[in-house]
C-alpha cells in the first residue's frame, strides 16, 4: 500500500499538467465577482432602498451573507491589491490609484491568489477590470498567475462603456462601434459573455473565475433603463442604479451557467464590491447605506461592503456571519479551500472555519486601513471600536461601532486607553511607502474627498 502510495506520488511527480489537473478535480472551482464602487446600500440583500437585487439576494439564501466585512481599501486599485496579494494597505504596493511616480505595477514575483490557484492546477480567468499594471509591465494580469485576462487593463480606459477596445493578454482586440450605443457595443456585455465563456470551456477541471466587472463604476450609462428610465432623478443617479440591476442580472446568468453545466455544487461563489458608493449617490439612493462616508474615505461608508458566499453542501443555506474579515483575507482562504498552507508575508487570515459553520479560532486582533487618496488616512477597527485620523498629526477619531455604527459621536475624549491602542496598532501596521507623501495635516475637516473618480 505504502509503495503503491510512493509509486503514485512519483507519478503525479512526473505526470503531464493534464495528470495534474486530473488529480486536482476534486477541488471547488471558485468564483468571485466584484462589483465596481458599489455601496453596501445598494444591495437588497443589505437594506436597499430603491430597488432589489433578487439574484444576489439568492446567494445569501443559498449561502452566508457576512454583515461585517470590509473591502481592501476605499479606492479601486489598493482594494484589488489586497483582494490579489492578501496583505492590508500598510504593506501592499497600490496604496492609492495614482503614486507621486506614476501609476505602479505589481513586481514579478508577486504571490497573488491567482499564482497560487494556477500552480495548484486551476484554469484561471480574470473578466473585467484589472488596475494593477498596464501592457508592457510586470503587473499585467497573465505575468501574475492569469491564464487569460480580458478587458481593461488601465483603469481610466475603463470608464469607456462604448470603447474601440478591449483588451485581452495585453493585445487590443478592436471593437467595433455602431455609434447607436446599444447592448452590442457596451463593454460590460462584451466582458459578462467572456465570464460566460469562461466558465463553460473549463467546466471538466478546476477553475477560477475573477469576474471583475466595471458596473456601476462612472461613466455612468446603459443602453437601455427600463426600471429607473423614468425616475426623477438626475441622468447619472438613473443609469447608475440601471447598471447595479445589470449586475445583478449578471450574477444571475451566472449561476444559471453553473446550474446549466451541473458544476454549481462544487463551486464557491462570492460576492462583493471593491469600495464604498459615491457621494452623488447617498442622498437619492442611500448607496452607503446610511454609513459615514463614502468612496475615498476610511469611514465605514468607504470600506464596508456586501460579501456573500454561496458552496452548496459546505456552507449552511441563509447563514449570516459578524466576522471581521477583508479582502486580504481571500487569497488565505482559497489557499485553506485546496488544502494549501497560506504562503508566508500575508496579513490575511483563511474564513474557511466559519464558511463551514465551525468555530473561527484565528481571528484578527484589529483591521487596519490606510490610503494615500486624496489625502493620508488611517483607520483600524478593535472589536466594536473604530479609530480614524485624518492626516499624520490629527488625534484619533474614536467610535464605538456597536452603538454607532454611522461614527457620529467621537468619544476619543472618554477612552485614552483605547485611543492609546489603536495608536499602536496603526504604528506597527503602516510600513512607510518610497511611492507616496503622506502630507501632515489637521483634522478640522475642511477639505473632503472628492467623489468623481479615477
Ligand atoms: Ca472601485
Amino acid at each position: 500500500m505504502k509503495r503503491n502510495l510512493q509509486t503514485l506520488l512519483i507519478a503525479l511527480t512526473l505526470a503531464s499538467p493534464t495528470a495534474i489537473r486530473a488529480a486536482a478535480s476534486a477541488k471547488p472551482n471558485i468564483v468571485f465577482i466584484l462589483a465596481d464602487d458599489a455601496g453596501i446600500g445598494d444591495f437588497s440583500a443589505y437594506g436597499c432602498k430603491y430597488g432589489s437585487t433578487p439574484n444576489i439576494d439568492r446567494l445569501a439564501t443559498d449561502g452566508m451573507k457576512f454583515t461585517r466585512a470590509y473591502s481592501g481599501s476605499a479606492v479601486c486599485a489598493p482594494s484589488r491589491n489586497v483582494l490579489m496579494t492578501g496583505q492590508h494597505t500598510g504593506h501592499v504596493l497600490r496604496r492609492a490609484n495614482q503614486s507621486k511616480v506614476g501609476l505602479l505595477a505589481l513586481p514579478p514575483e508577486q504571490m497573488t491568489v491567482a499564482r497560487l490557484l494556477h500552480d495548484a492546477g486551476y484554469a484561471t480567468g480574470g473578466f473585467g477590470k484589472w488596475g494593477l499594471g498596464n501592457p508592457g509591465t510586470t503587473g499585467v494580469a497573465e505575468k501574475q498567475g492569469f491564464d487569460v485576462f480580458f478587458g481593461y487593463y488601465d483603469q481610466k480606459h475603463a470608464h469607456d462603456y462604448y470603447t474601440d477596445h478591449l483588451v485581452r493578454n495585453s493585445d487590443d482586440v478592436p471593437y467595433q462601434q455602431s455609434g447607436k450605443h446599444t447592448w452590442e457595443d457596451y463593454s460590460h456585455t462584451r466582458i459578462a459573455n467572456e465570464t460566460l465563456k469562461f466558465i463553460e470551456q473549463n467546466k471538466g477541471r478546476p477553475f477560477f473565475c475573477y469576474a471583475a466587472w466595471t458596473p456601476p463604476h462612472g461613466d455612468y450609462v446603459i443602453p437601455e433603463n427600463p426600471v429607473f428610465g423614468q425616475k426623477p432623478w438626475s441622468d447619472e443617479v438613473r443609469s447608475y442604479a440601471a447598471m447595479v440591476g445589470l449586475v445583478d442580472r449578471d450574477v444571475g446568468r451566472v449561476m444559471h451557467k453553473l446550474k446549466d453545466l451541473g458544476i454549481d455544487e462544487k463551486t464557491l461563489v462570492i460576492f462583493s464590491s471593491d469600495n464604498g458608493a459615491n457621494e452623488q449617490f447617498i442622498e437619492p439612493l442611500g448607496s452607503t447605506g446610511g454609513l459615514r462616508g463614502y468612496k475615498r474615505m476610511l469611514y465605514e461608508g468607504g470600506t464596508r461592503t456586501p460579501f456573500i458566499a454561496r458552496w452548496p453542501g459546505k456552507i449552511k443555506p441563509g447563514s449570516t456571519s459578524d466576522v471581521l474579515t477583508t479582502f486580504m483575507d481571500f487569497l488565505p482562504t482559497a489557499a485553506d479551500v485546496i488544502g494549501q498552507p497560506a504562503p508566508s508575508g500575508l496579513d490575511g487570515i483563511s474564513f474557511l472555519p466559519t464558511l463551514l459553520g465551525k468555530p473561527q479560532s484565528a481571528q484578527h486582533q484589529a483591521l487596519y486601513f490606510e490610503i494615500y487618496e486624496p489625502f493620508f488616512q488611517q483607520a483600524a477597527r478593535m472589536g466594536d471600536w473604530k479609530g480614524y485620523r485624518l492626516g499624520t498629526k490629527a488625534p484619533l477619531e474614536l467610535y464605538d461601532l456597536k452603538t454607532d455604527p454611522a461614527e457620529k459621536q467621537n468619544i476619543a475624549a472618554a477612552h485614552p486607553d483605547i485611543v492609546q491602542q489603536i495608536e499602536a496598532i496603526m504604528a506597527k501596521e503602516h510600513t512607510p511607502s518610497p511611492n507616496y507623501d503622506a502630507p501632515e495635516q489637521d483634522n478640522k475637516g475642511t477639505k473632503r474627498p472628492k467623489s468623481e473618480s479615477r
